[in-house]
């Protein structure tokens, strides 16, 4: 038995469907050498099919259990957000989509997003942190539970959807690299591969790579989701696979998608949005329909599915939950 496939492998216990066919935790007595073997075989062919390179030695634990634990879809609904809404239909929200590095014409982000490769997607999570790490994409979805989570989602332009997400609250990223005291704000990017993305050709003067920013609170509010998933399946690269924001009670923008880097920063960082017109898209952009957007009313939102002519919510609906996030003292 390869040395690196005793003890620790076999101990992670939460084993995906098909692996546990195959492997038993270490408390269980291996069967035969031959089912290692094919278990050792299959894990390989796995992992190379998730196009993880060098698999071998070299691949942490955390890796191979990111991949073992794979089929995580769909994950279980948290029923503290099942409200019963009804949910935008899928087709329509996956070619439906603001991704301004595939394209600015919304139906054209599905089909011109699918040549962009995932694999490796290395996540760098630093900055003012006590415990900085680098890790595959994978790697961190498999840190924490998934669970599936129904919300509003309201862009800046006036229409919005109900979709679920599948991911993990960002607080609890944030809590295993512990920020430093000195910390205020977290600052995400989005991937900068402009062989892949042919907007960054076709909007040249933009300030790329896309890049959001909370408050901390609001990063460590227990609504603010990493989504990894969408309609019980991995997230599809033009909804920002294969990691992104959440954040449903602000304007879509800052929901910033296939995010490579996460950084703790000491001052309110300069956004894409806010960099190209900031009277328009302010760093806070909670949803508001009472302060219009210079060129048009937010009063109102168009549900894009049924066309149906909604009333906006303060804070997107969610404002018993983060309205004392801005309470004035
Ligand atoms: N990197 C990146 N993230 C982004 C955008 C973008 O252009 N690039 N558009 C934002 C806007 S304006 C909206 S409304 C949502 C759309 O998300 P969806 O296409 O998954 O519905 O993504 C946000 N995240
Ligand atoms: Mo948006």
């Amino acid at each position: 038995m390869p040395q690196h496939f005793s003890g620790r492998l076999l101990a992670v216990g939460h084993l995906g469907r098909v692996a546990n066919l195959i492997l038993r935790p270490d408390w269980h007595l291996p069967a035969t050498a031959l089912t290692l073997e094919t278990a050792f075989r299959s894990r390989r062919a796995f992992l190379r099919r998730l196009g993880i390179a060098g698999v071998g030695t070299l691949v942490g634990a955390a890796t191979l259990r990111a991949a073992e634990t794979a089929p995580r879809y769909p994950a279980k609904r948290n029923p503290q957000f099942n409200p019963g809404w009804r949910l935008t239909n899928e087709r329509l929200a996956a070619n439906y989509n603001n991704f301004y590095e595939f394209s600015f014409d919304k139906e054209e982000v599905a089909p011109l997003s699918q040549k962009l490769s995932l694999k490796p997607w290395p996540i760098e999570i630093g900055g003012l942190c006590e415990k900085p790490m680098t890790l595959e994409a994978e790697e961190l979805a498999a840190l924490f539970p998934l669970e599936e989570r129904v919300y509003r989602f309201r862009c800046v332009e006036a229409w919005s959807m109900v979709v679920p997400w599948t991911g993990f609250p960002l607080q609890r990223l944030i809590e295993k690299v512990v920020p430093k005291s000195d910390a205020r704000f977290i600052r995400m990017v989005t991937l900068d591969r402009p062989a892949e993305m042919p907007g960054f050709q076709k909007m040249p003067r933009y300030p790329w790579p896309y890049t959001e920013g909370l408050r901390l609170d609001e990063a460590l509010h227990p609504l603010t989701l990493m989504a990894t998933g969408i309609y019980g399946k991995a997230l599809p690269k033009q909804h920002g696979a294969p990691v992104r924001l959440v954040v449903p009670w602000k304007y879509g923008y800052k929901s910033i998608k296939s995010v490579v880097k996460i950084e703790f920063v000491r001052d309110q960082p300069k956004t894409f949005w806010e960099t190209l017109a900031p009277d328009e898209y302010p760093f806070e952009s909670n949803v508001n329909p009472k302060v219009p957007h210079p060129r048009w009313s937010q009063a109102f939102e168009r549900v894009i599915d049924t066309g149906e002519r909604l009333r906006t919510q303060p804070f997107n609906g969610y404002g018993d939950q983060v309205a004392r996030l801005y309470a004035k003292p």
